[in-house]
This record gives C-alpha cells, sequence and structure tokens, in this order.
C-alpha cells in the first residue's frame, strides 16, 4: 500500500537545492526539524529507524562515532513508503531509496533490474520524475572475472531496469561496494520537479561510450549534474580515470591527485569558479583500511576546511584504489 501525504506546490523560483552536511546527531530530533528530507547513517552502528526519510548505508565510515549525512529543504516534507521503497518529497524535491535482497529476487543482476524498475514506476507517478543524482551500493562488487565481476552483472541490470528511466539523459551517479551483507542492495535518488543540466569532464570518455574491456554494458551515469534553480554541481563518482583508463596503479597519492584534478576539470566543465570549500561536502571512498589516513591527511592539506566524510568502500575498479564525490555549493 501507498502511504504518505503530498505538499502544496511551490513557485519554482523559490526553490532552493537541499543543503547537504554531516554533523554528529540524534536521528528522531534531527527528523523532526523542518525541512529533514533526507538522513543517512553510516556503518554498523549507525542507528536504526523506520522513518522513510532514513537510510542506514551499509558502508563503514573511519570515524567514530561517525556522523550523519543531512539533507534540508526550505518546505514541508512528506514521506511515505511501498514495500522496500521508501521515499520523501518536499519543494520540488524528492528522495527515494531502494533495498533489497539479491537471494530473494534472483540474484544481483535480476536485483539490480528490480531495484532500477521499481524506482522508475514510483518516479514517474511523481512531479518530480528528473532525476538528478543516484547513488548504487552493493556487495562484494570486485568478486568475479571478466565480464563475471559483480560490478559487471550489477551494470546490466541496472541497464535493463532503467528501460527509458533516463530519456533525457543519465543523472550522476555512484557505484561503490559495500562491506556489509553481500547480497544487500541500496540504491537511493534525488529528483526534482526541473530536469538539471548535465556536465561530463573533458579529460574523460563518457562513461556510457567505455570500451568493451570493461563489460559489456557500459556504465549509465554522467559525470557530474548541474541542479536546476541554483548554482549547485553534484559531483559523481570520480577517480583516477583518464580517457577511459585507470591511472596510477597501486599509487595512492598519484590517484589522489588525479582525482583532484578530475574534479577541478569538472567545476571547469560546468563553468564554475575553481576549488571546495567549507560549503562542499565530499564523500571519500577507500579501499584499504590502511590507507584511510594518508587519505584523510591528503584532503585536509590540499582541500583546507572543506567537509569529508571517509568510508571504507571498494571502488568498481579493483586497480583504483579510492573515489570521491560530493557537492559544489557556488
Ligand atoms: C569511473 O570513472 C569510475 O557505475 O554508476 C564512477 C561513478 C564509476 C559511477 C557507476 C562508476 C559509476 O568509471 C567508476
Amino acid at each position: 500500500m501507498m502511504q504518505g501525504c503530498e505538499n502544496p506546490q511551490i513557485d519554482p523560483q523559490s526553490r532552493r537545492a537541499p543543503r547537504v552536511s554531516y554533523r554528529m546527531a540524534e536521528v528522531a530530533a534531527t527528523l523532526a526539524e523542518p525541512g529533514t528530507l533526507a538522513l543517512f547513517g553510516f556503518g554498523d552502528d549507525a542507528p536504526a529507524s523506520t522513518d522513510p526519510r532514513y537510510l542506514q548505508v551499509a558502508l563503514q565510515a573511519f570515524d567514530a562515532p561517525a556522523p550523519m549525512e543531512l539533507w534540508q529543504v526550505d518546505a514541508p516534507v512528506g514521506c511515505g513508503s511501498d514495500g522496500a521503497l521508501r521515499w520523501s518529497a518536499g519543494g520540488g524535491w524528492l528522495f527515494a531509496s531502494i533495498e533489497l535482497d539479491e537471494r530473494e529476487h534472483g540474484g544481483p543482476v535480476a536485483t539490480a533490474r528490480l531495484a532500477y524498475e521499481r524506482l522508475h514506476r514510483f518516479v514517474a507517478t511523481r512531479e518530480a520524475r528528473h532525476v538528478l543524482r543516484v547513488w548504487n551500493y552493493l556487495g562484494a562488487i570486485n568478486h568475479g572475472d571478466g565480464d563475471a565481476e559483480r560490478y559487471k552483472h550489477f551494470c546490466d541490470g541496472r541497464a535493463t531496469g532503467m528501460g527509458d528511466f533516463f530519456a533525457e539523459g543519465f543523472p550522476a551517479a555512484t557505484a561503490i561496494g559495500h562491506h556489509g551483507d553481500p547480497h544487500r542492495l541500496q540504491v537511493y535518488l534525488l529528483a526534482c520537479d526541473q530536469p538539471g543540466t548535465r556536465v561530463e569532464n573533458p579529460r574523460q570518455v563518457s562513461a556510457w561510450r567505455y570500451p568493451r574491456q570493461y563489460g559489456r554494458t557500459p556504465p549509465s551515469f554522467a559525470r557530474a549534474m548541474a541542479l536546476p534553480a541554483q548554482d549547485v554541481l553534484a559531483i559523481s563518482g570520480t577517480a583516477a580515470v583518464v580517457g577511459h583508463a585507470s591511472a596510477h596503479q597501486d599509487d595512492l597519492d598519484a590517484q589522489l591527485e588525479e582525482t583532484l584534478t578530475n574534479l577541478e576539470a569538472l567545476l571547469a566543465s560546468a563553468g564554475m569558479a575553481a576549488g571546495f570549500d567549507t560549503r562542499s561536502p565530499l564523500k571519500a571512498y577507500v579501499r584499504h583500511v590502511a590507507d584511510a589516513p594518508r587519505v584523510r591527511a591528503f584532503l585536509h592539506s590540499r582541500l583546507p576546511g572543506v567537509p569529508v566524510l571517509l568510508l571504507h568502500g571498494d571502488i568498481c575498479r579493483s586497480e583504483l584504489l579510492v573515489e570521491i564525490d560530493g557537492w559544489r555549493y557556488a
């Protein structure tokens, strides 16, 4: 059964992008704040809540206790759920998430397909039907060789399940491997009642044009998305990929440097001023636990003042050690 409530239309001119922040927070109190669209806890130790706006992300944070991620809008928020799909909406924005167990849905390909079919079917019923940004967290992402790698299976199922979901163009996205229950697939998204503007990175081949060596089904995402109604860039998972090739195998510092160069290239491509600041929260996904302090130190020195959440996650190419995504607010 679909449950939830609707909000009055607001003037698109008055719309502001959701504000994204990390903070030490208590779930119930934060959900009770007006305008809370989504709240994320990270890892096993994160609290549980049945509120559809709350998601316990399967990725472990390197900080203990870990901060939460909060999305806030300047409007009343309604929310509901429909089986495994949970959503909230307010001010022209829509948050939707789905969590599925691959054992219950016929394996990784069928589960990715089902997740995207269900999200598509739901979003199509909403005013906020323009999907701007998607996060995909799956288990054992690099397990299996060549075309049998689980990430490739995920790409196959995602492409089948999305159908014409993204006919206007792919959203910005992240796909990362978590270390929780390997059968657990989490997909969540941000959509809006206005379309965004896709941004590609001139230093990189667009992912949907990757050559065959990266799998049967090229990954379906844009490198970044400029949100409508405000100068905000949602940045996809960005790693040390140049052209279509992974650069600097086994060299963490060089991969971080290349990743920063790619992030700056995206800002330039979006027509934004260079640099990240205190209002530009980023996430760094780090493959090896032992690398976390080095990643932290690097980002602290190169991006001083930038809020960074360090998460233990596997990048979808096994040679990549680190990936960064996030937000840049003008
Ligand atoms: C890359 O640049 C790294 O499959 O949705 C980054 C962001 C990557 C999103 C996805 C994959 C995805 O190709 C991998």
